[in-house]
């Protein structure tokens, strides 16, 4: 099979694609004129507008679909894969029992103005998501979900407090790059505050995030969008104990 591909519409390989946008004027025929001239500059050709609806006083949201020619090399696309085995809540518990000893200390928290807590509840809360239960229901964890709004030097104060082993926080507002800057101000609070030795596990999640960045950002991994309980508690089990091979 080809490593080549194009978008997919009515044909394969015919390169149709579907883009949405607003742009800040009212609705009507000049508007979507420059809603297909945007398109069209973009590589869109032909280009049509499928869908205006004015938002407001002064702005219209566009559906445009069309052409384009471009195409993806499937070896040239540059993704974080998972490189850690997927374990089950017997295995996790298994494992941190024997091994480490005693239980693992996980701290979770929305951090900054972001009140978006559903993702981290997704991930922490008993009930779980997409039909695993979350890390509450792992037995030889100790979760702490701290909630919505929480101030860094907060976190961090109560990270040192419990003894964290790992730090989950969930960023789902993007608004002026919040995530990015709030990220880097938790991984610098936490370079501040402990040695490196002594430093929980970062990690952080919510929607926006390019998985990629997590050097970048200062923190050990990043999930996505999609991600469920046993990725996460996986993870942590694999970075934390397996890899290392603690001895209890
Ligand atoms: C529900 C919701 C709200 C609720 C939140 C309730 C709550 N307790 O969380 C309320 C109504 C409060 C709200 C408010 C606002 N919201 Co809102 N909201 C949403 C909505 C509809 C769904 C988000 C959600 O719950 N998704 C479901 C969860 C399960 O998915 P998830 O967060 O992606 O989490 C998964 C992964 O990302 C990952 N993950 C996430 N976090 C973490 C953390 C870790 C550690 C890990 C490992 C993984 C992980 O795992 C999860 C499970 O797979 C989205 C739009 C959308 N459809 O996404 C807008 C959205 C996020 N909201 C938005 C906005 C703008 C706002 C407001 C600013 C609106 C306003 N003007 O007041 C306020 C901001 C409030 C604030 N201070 O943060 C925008 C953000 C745009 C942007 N560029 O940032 C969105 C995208 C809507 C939009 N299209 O405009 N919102």
């Amino acid at each position: 099979m080809s490593n080549i591909v194009r978008p997919y519409g009515d044909t394969t390989g015919d390169g149709m694609v579907q883009m949405s946008f607003t742009l800040p004027v009212k609705h009507d025929k000049r508007a979507e004129g420059a809603a297909a001239q945007l398109a069209s500059k973009m590589g869109m050709d032909p280009a049509m507008v499928v869908h205006a609806q004015q938002m407001g006083d002064s702005h219209t949201f566009f559906v445009v679909y069309g052409k384009v020619s471009h195409l993806v090399n499937l070896e040239d696309v540059n993704v974080v894969e998972r490189d850690y085995p997927l374990l089950g809540a017997k295995e996790v518990n298994a494992i941190v029992k024997e091994r480490l000893g005693r239980k693992l200390v996980v701290v979770g928290a929305c951090i900054g103005t972001d009140a978006h807590t559903v993702g981290i509840d997704a991930i922490l809360n008993i009930k779980g998501f997409a039909g695993e239960k979350g890390l509450e229901y792992y037995r030889e964890l100790r979760v702490l979900n701290l909630g919505a709004q929480v101030a860094v030097p907060d976190l961090v104060n109560r990270a040192v407090d419990e003894e964290a082993d790992a730090v989950l926080v969930s960023q789902v507002v993007t608004q002026r790059d919040a995530h990015l800057h709030n990220t880097r101000e938790l991984s610098a609070a936490f370079r501040e505050a402990l040695p490196p030795e002594k430093r929980p596990l970062l990690i952080i999640g919510g929607p926006r995030f390019d998985e990629t960045m997590a050097d970048e950002l200062g923190v050990d991994r990043i999930f996505s969008r999609g991600t469920t309980p046993a990725d996460v508690a996986s993870y942590i089990t694999h970075k934390l104990i397996t890899s290392k091979e603690l001895v209890a």
